[in-house]
């Protein structure tokens, strides 16, 4: 493989999984709880919002009962020992990556333990519940809603991930359905752009057509191997 020195990793909840964090998609998995409409976009929230609250409040608490997994440490390994460029975007909400030790970590969808106030817009860290209405640790308004991204919200930091996939030889995908853009659509900017790209999925994805590569199987398997592959260990 040619000297690869700069890579951007977009992460779904696929690297998750072996968490037992559910995923979007897979039987039994999140949606299949909850119609998309009613709890990830903002007129599912004006119309519900205690539903709304109390299906991310389910999830940040679940949060405590999880650990990273290989997959997850693999990442963290790459990211303390790689020297090049590296950004890991994640589509994910949780906090794994970087309880695993990753740094140069980018949630374009938000994320559970932070707070978005409705009332004076800033972000807060936040671990407890927003049921019950607590008040903004800015302002005090009793106006939090989960600092997610929902459908038909601007993803974050789009600017810097076009960046970062301009400049890089390597785009490698873990763990994603390929079913949400913009974030789906990132292989085929990254092809555009003539960087490689290798797709790492338990089965094929709706854009696995788009790799240059695609390797089925678990990410705690598939993953370490990867990175000692990068890490000229493979
Ligand atoms: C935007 C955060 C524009 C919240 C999420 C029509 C109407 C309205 C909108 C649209 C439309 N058509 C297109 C759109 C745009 C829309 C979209 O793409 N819709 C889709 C459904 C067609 N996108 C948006 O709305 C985005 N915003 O476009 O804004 C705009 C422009 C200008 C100004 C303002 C706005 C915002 C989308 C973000 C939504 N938020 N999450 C939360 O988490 O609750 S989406 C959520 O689902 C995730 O974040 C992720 O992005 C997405 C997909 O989930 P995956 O991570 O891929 O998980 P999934 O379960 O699907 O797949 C898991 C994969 O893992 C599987 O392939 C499985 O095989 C694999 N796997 C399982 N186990 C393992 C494994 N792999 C390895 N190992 C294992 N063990």
């Amino acid at each position: 493989m040619a000297e690869i020195s700069s890579i951007v990793i977009l992460t779904g909840a696929g690297i998750s999984a072996e968490s037992g964090i559910d995923t979007f998609r897979d039987a039994g998995g999140l949606w299949e709880q909850h119609r998309v409409e009613d709890v990830a976009t903002p007129e599912g929230f004006a119309r519900d919002p205690d539903l709304v609250l109390g299906f991310y409040d389910l999830r940040r608490k679940a949060l405590a009962g999880v650990q990273p997994n290989p997959a997850h440490e693999a990442l963290a390994r790459l990211d303390a020992e790689f020297s090049g460029e590296l950004l890991i975007v994640t589509q994910n909400v949780d906090n794994l990556h970087e309880r695993a030790g990753a740094r140069r970590v980018l949630h374009m969808h938000g994320e559970l333990k932070s707070a978005l106030c409705t009332a004076c817009e800033m972000r807060s860290p936040w671990d407890a519940a927003m049921s019950d209405r607590p008040p903004c640790p800015v302002c005090q308004a009793p106006s939090l809603r989960p600092d997610v991204v929902w459908f038909g919200e601007m993803p974050y930091q789009m600017d810097r991930i076009y960046s970062a996939l301009r400049g890089a030889d390597l785009f490698v995908s873990i763990g994603t359905s390929g079913a949400v853009y913009p974030a789906a659509g990132f292989v085929r900017d990254a092809r555009e752009l003539g960087v490689r790209t290798l797709e790492l999925n338990l089965e094929r994805s709706e854009g696995s057509h788009w790799f240059h590569e695609s390797r089925q199987g678990r990410a705690g398997e598939l993953v370490p191997t990867w990175v000692d592959e990068i890490l000229g260990r493979g």
